[in-house]
This record gives structure tokens, C-alpha cells and sequence, in this order.
């Protein structure tokens, strides 16, 4: 018997389909990560989220006070996605190295997570070789120091102990594990941080992820987390993915870009084309993981550079850093009360493109 064409193409089709339909790195992704990652990959064809580090944490003139957000005061709505820091964890100390309480993490978390929005974590985390900070760049033998038979290797095990009873303490009420995007060892196309590009060879880095996601995922037993690869500028896409850990490891591919001149929109686009069209080749989410601009002198910054340079493109999202906790010295990427780029956000935040927290409570799937 003769099947028709079409009933052919659309077997295939569906078959494609199917076959694609995106799913972590990780085998035994919990249903709360698959659904993450189902919603956050549909979503990048929806909109662009809006995010803000250390959102619900503190603001340029308030710290920890419940459900405020500098975002909020600002257009009424709180960002799609926020992000938190667990640097000093590691130390086991009680509050971050932005002083940001743990404890008050934690509740955030699940806070963000039942009101319908996504949560990031970073982790500017001490130098296990040499006891510094996370920009601490005086040796280039830290990243080797910590690999399996290195003479830090077993501190560095204790600093992913921390961090695994963290992650296993995010549950909803009803005891279901949270998922979140954890982002470590960023920026490292830099060498700013000690994981650097200069610190560590290209194999020591991708080790360096490969011991840390199975430590985390089969030692620990960890699977609501879905794991960010976050270079800095860049230009191609051979340079992005010079250092870039596997498929098996990574579920959002990004980058972090900061306003620092007149190139900024220019290569914004060129990173956010290469990441979205990468993100599509791998089946994978795709975001600008940090973003911040002069948006007390441009006061059209907003619309005008952020916007209108990634419309075109389908990414997950936008997060742009913290506003410290300063009422003195304001020193904010994002947007507070009565700020110079007040009004121009408040278009960013009407323009269709965007999507912020009441947004994605209506197209995320439940
Ligand atoms: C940096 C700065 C620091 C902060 C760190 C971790 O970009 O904002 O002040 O400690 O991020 O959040």
C-alpha cells in the first residue's frame, strides 16, 4: 500500500518534533527542571524576560524589606527572573560577600519560584588555592590546584558540600524540589576571576565543569538544577565555544556584556546573534546572563540600546546587575524610584517584547 506524501511529511514532522523537544543535561532532571526548561526555550520565541540581581534582596535606599524591588517601585511588576549570589557560602559564614543573608535567599527563592518566576544563582567564590577572593588572580595553578588530585581538590569538595546542602534546601511547601539556573565559573573568556582564560588551560577548565556538575548530579544526588555557561564579550563562535564544558553539562549558553562605550550596541548584537543562533543549533536556552548600562546619563537607555539592539534575536532573557545597597552613593544597573531612566523603563517594560513577572505567569505552562 501507498502512503500519501503528506501523511509522510507529517509523521516526520511530528517525529522532529518530538525528537527535539528540549530536555536538561542532565538524565535525571526532575519534572520541575524539564518543565523549566520546556517553558524558559518556548518563552525565548515569546519574548525577551527581564531580570535583576539580588531583585527581592535589596534596592539603592532599602534592604530586606518583604516583597520590595527597586523594578517594582518602578513600573509595578517584579522581573521575570531573578538572580542571587551564594559567594562566601564556600566559608560557611551566614550571609553572602554582598551581605545579603542566606536564610533570606532561600526564602526569596521560593518566593520568585510561587509567584511563577525563574531564579539564577552565581558564585563569585573564594580561591581555594590561595584563600583570596574570587578576583584573587595571582596564580595560574588554582583551577589545577582543585581538580582531582590536586592539593586542594578535597577544599573544594567542602566548598561543593556547601553548596549541595543549599541546593537541597530550595522545596516548596509541598516538598518539591526548586529549580534553579546555577551559573558558575563565568566571565572566564576574562581573566578577571581566577578561572579565568589566562589561569587555567582550555582542558583544565572543561574539567573543572565536569567534576563539579557529576559531583553535584551523582555524588550529591542533585537534579533541579539546569547549568549556564556565561563567557564575556566575545567575537565569534568558535572563540564562545573555545572552552565550552559539553552538551551533557550546559543547558543555557550566554554571555555577560556591560555598557562600557560606543561599541556597546554593535557588539551586543553580534554576541546576542551568535548565542541565539548557537542556543538553537545545541537545543539549548539562550540569555544575556549580565547587562548594565550609563542609565543615569543616557536616559533612553532602556528602549533605545537594550531594547531595540536585542529585538531581533530569541533569547530567555536579560539580567542586569545589582543596585548596591548604598542610599549615599547610588550605584544601580537597574532602574529605582525617581531614577533619570525612570520613564524610559517604564516603556521598556510596555513594550510587547518584554516580559516581566505577570508575563510569564500567563505563558509558562503550569
Ligand atoms: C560584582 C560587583 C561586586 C559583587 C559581585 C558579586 O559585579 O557587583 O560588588 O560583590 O559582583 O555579586
Amino acid at each position: 500500500m501507498k502512503t500519501p506524501l503528506s501523511l509522510l511529511l507529517i509523521c516526520c514532522f511530528s517525529m522532529a518534533t518530538m525528537a527535539i523537544k528540549p530536555f536538561p543535561s542532565d538524565p535525571k532532571a526532575t519534572p520541575e527542571a524539564v518543565k523549566l526548561i520546556r517553558n524558559m526555550m518556548a518563552s525565548q520565541h515569546k519574548g525577551l524576560m527581564f531580570g535583576h540581581q539580588d531583585a527581592m534582596a535589596y534596592g539603592t535606599k532599602w534592604y530586606s524589606e518583604e516583597g520590595r524591588s527597586d523594578v517594582k517601585d518602578v513600573c509595578g511588576d517584579y522581573p521575570a527572573i531573578c538572580g542571587w549570589e551564594l559567594g562566601h557560602l564556600e566559608l560557611g559564614t551566614v550571609y553572602s560577600l554582598d551581605s545579603v543573608y542566606f536564610d533570606r535567599i532561600i526564602s526569596g527563592i521560593k518566593k520568585v519560584d510561587a509567584m511563577g518566576g525563574v531564579n539564577t544563582i552565581s558564585w563569585h567564590f573564594t580561591n581555594p588555592l590561595t584563600g583570596g577572593t574570587a578576583w584573587d588572580v595571582k596564580s595560574n595553578k588554582t583551577v589545577a590546584s582543585i581538580l582531582p588530585g590536586g592539593e586542594k581538590h578535597e577544599l573544594y569538595k567542602q566548598y561543593l558540600d556547601k553548596i549541595a546542602v543549599f541546593m537541597l534546601s530550595l522545596k516548596t511547601d509541598k516538598g518539591k524540589f526548586i529549580p534553579v539556573i546555577f551559573r558558575p565559573f563565568h566571565e572566564h573568556t576574562g581573566s578577571w576571576f581566577w578561572w579565568g582564560k589566562n589561569l587555567c588551560t582550555i582542558d583544565d577548565y572543561k574539567a573543572l565543569w565536569r567534576f563539579t556538575v557529576n559531583y553535584l548530579r551523582d555524588t550529591k544526588n542533585i537534579h533541579h538544577l539546569l547549568y549556564a555557561y556565561s563567557t564575556d564579550r566575545f567575537t565569534t563562535e568558535a572563540e564562545y565555544l573555545e572552552r565550552f564544558p559539553g552538551n551533557d553539562l550546559i543547558d543555557q549558553v550566554s554571555f555577560d556584556l556591560y555598557d562600557r562605550g560606543a561599541d556597546y550596541p554593535a557588539t551586543l548584537a553580534n554576541c546576542a546573534k551568535l548565542v541565539s543562533k548557537i542556543a538553537a543549533d545545541k537545543g539549548k536556552i539562550g540569555a544575556v546572563s549580565e547587562a548594565g548600562g550609563p542609565i543615569a546619563k543616557n536616559t533612553e537607555w532602556w528602549t533605545k540600546v537594550l531594547l531595540e539592539t536585542l529585538r531581533p534575536y530569541h533569547l530567555a532573557y536579560v539580567l542586569v546587575w545589582r543596585n548596591t545597597y548604598n542610599p549615599k552613593r547610588i550605584m544601580a544597573f537597574g532602574p529605582y524610584k525617581d531614577c533619570p531612566s525612570e520613564q524610559d523603563f517604564i516603556r521598556f517594560y510596555n513594550d510587547p517584547k518584554t516580559l516581566f513577572m505577570k508575563d510569564v505567569k500567563k505563558i509558562f505552562k503550569k
